[in-house]
């Protein structure tokens, strides 16, 4: 039998690609569900529209990417393709594309033109479900959706990503399409080498398991092999013999630690937060976009979560993003940077005291008391994904009185990229109190309770009220 400590210590070595760190750091980027649907408000076109209803007579590219810059995003993944088979680019493969559209724009070319101007990165989303293409269900089709796959990675400059919806139909012919991911990677490893690849398998980045902006209470980018077969496994097997094969993405428990031990091995595959800003990805005229509450409380659990976010805007049939989404995510940028904004870690002295191997504190101590509203933890991603548990502890302070000489104020358990803690609470039932309360603390503790092995974090950040 495999040896538990061994594979423990494996379990802390597994390391992320350079291309995936890369897309860790991006943090938050945009999704833009743009084509036939936006012109008949529905969500799944049948390929059967008429693509001279492609008409956004006002399609302003720089519009969008403003607006998306305005809320901090790091770029933009557009749906080149969705479901219906409508292609937003000349493909010489189809007409069902914007050469018979009435506005007869190349809007995927567009689009990456205005992000590189605005300095944001670029992707496509290129849907492998296509309901016009009469070679669907065939083995055919795969050599279609190669030929498609290829134009969009050698006439747009460098994408940063190609985001692979699992949905999956029937063709014509009554058959389910098998689709020849192996092969699609391959192309765009060798065409788009620094592009991260998202698939609900992997290779590179994983689906969290749901559409409204929450990470798990765990979340590991460290997972078993059974769930992304894409992706290199870089372990040996867990020392427990079982199976993992019911492992899916929408399970609320993934890499924690009695999983893993039944696993065959781990791979490094991180998962992403993808949400739209209105109910639908499309745009419908009757939808509104969510509070700016929900988009940060959707922010805390997901940037600050071991996530990245992927948030979706949808253009109107004009082809500009609605106005009132553009307020939306001015306020959401502003909220982002006005929260971080006072940091109070550079007044603090801090020290480490290591207690063994897996767990050790960080003490942070204040010449005065703070008002402390979040504390960012992120490990040092090169040497692996480690943490299991961390507890924060503080003195409390009321004013200028001590009431309380260490008391636990949060508990979490993952770190991974980013896991922002938030300090700020609501009193029950005290009306008066118009806004939450900061901790008030002149001493703060983080302690690492349990860990695969050492834990190597980057250095903590404390944000006080601004
Ligand atoms: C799903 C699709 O079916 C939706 O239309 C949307 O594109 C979403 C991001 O992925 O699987």
């Amino acid at each position: 039998m495999y040896d538990f400590e061994q594979f423990l210590q494996e379990a802390s070595n597994v390391k992320p690609s350079e291309r995936q760190l890369r897309w860790f750091d991006m943090e938050m980027y945009a999704f833009i569900h743009f084509g036939v649907n936006t012109y008949t408000n529905r969500e799944w076109g049948d390929g059967k529209e008429d693509p001279a209803i492609f008409d956004p007579v006002k399609f302003d590219p720089d519009q969008w990417v403003e607006a998306v810059k305005s809320a901090g995003m790091k770029g933009l993944i557009l749906t080149a393709k969705h479901h219906d088979g409508f292609c937003l680019w000349p493909s010489a493969y189809t007409e069902h594309c914007v050469k018979n559209a009435s506005v007869k724009t190349d809007i995927v070319g567009a689009v990456s033109s205005a992000c590189r101007r605005g300095r944001i990165k670029f992707g496509v989303y290129l849907s492998p479900w296509d309901r016009n293409c009469p070679l669907y269900g065939s083995d055919a089709y795969n050599d279609y959706y190669c030929h498609q796959l290829e134009e969009l990675l050698t006439s747009y400059g460098e994408l940063f990503t190609v985001w692979f919806d699992g949905a999956c139909g029937e063709g014509p012919n009554g058959k389910k399409q098998v689709y020849d991911f192996p092969r699609y990677i391959r192309l765009i490893r060798e065409l788009q080498p620094h592009a991260v690849i998202f698939n609900d398998h992997g290779p590179d980045f994983r689906w969290v398991g749901n559409e409204s902006g929450s990470s798990r209470h765990a979340e590991w980018a460290v997972v078993p092999s059974e769930l992304c077969d894409f992706a290199d496994i870089q372990t040996g097997p867990g020392p427990l013999s079982g199976d993992l094969s019911y492992m899916y993405n929408s399970d609320p428990d993934i890499g924690s630690l009695p999983n893993i031990l039944y696993s065959k091995g781990l791979v490094f595959c991180p998962s992403e937060t993808d949400m739209s800003i209105h109910p639908g990805w499309f745009y419908h005229p009757d939808e509104e976009p969510h509070s700016l509450e929900r988009l940060w409380d959707t922010y805390l659990r997901t940037v600050g979560g071991n996530t990245c976010l992927n948030l979706n805007i949808p253009p109107t049939p004009e082809g500009l993003l609605d106005e009132k989404d553009v307020k939306r995510l001015k306020e959401f940028g502003e909220k982002i940077r006005l929260s971080f904004s006072n940091e109070v870690s550079k007044e603090a002295r801090i020290h480490e005291q290591i207690i063994s191997p897996t767990q050790k504190t960080i003490c942070i101590c204040f010449d005065h008391p703070v008002d402390l509203t979040y504390v960012t933890l992120q490990e040092n991603l090169q040497s692996g994904q480690r943490v299991e548990n961390f507890q924060l502890r503080a003195s409390l302070y009321r004013g200028d009185e001590k009431v309380s000489e260490k008391t636990t104020v949060y508990q979490g358990t993952t770190i991974g990229h980013k896991k922002i803690c938030p300090l700020l609470r609501k009193r029950r039932n005290r009306t008066t109190d118009t806004e939450p309360l900061a901790l008030r603390t002149d001493y703060l503790e983080i302690a690492i309770t349990a860990s695969r092995g050492e834990a190597d974090l980057l250095p903590v950040r404390i944000w006080a009220k601004p």
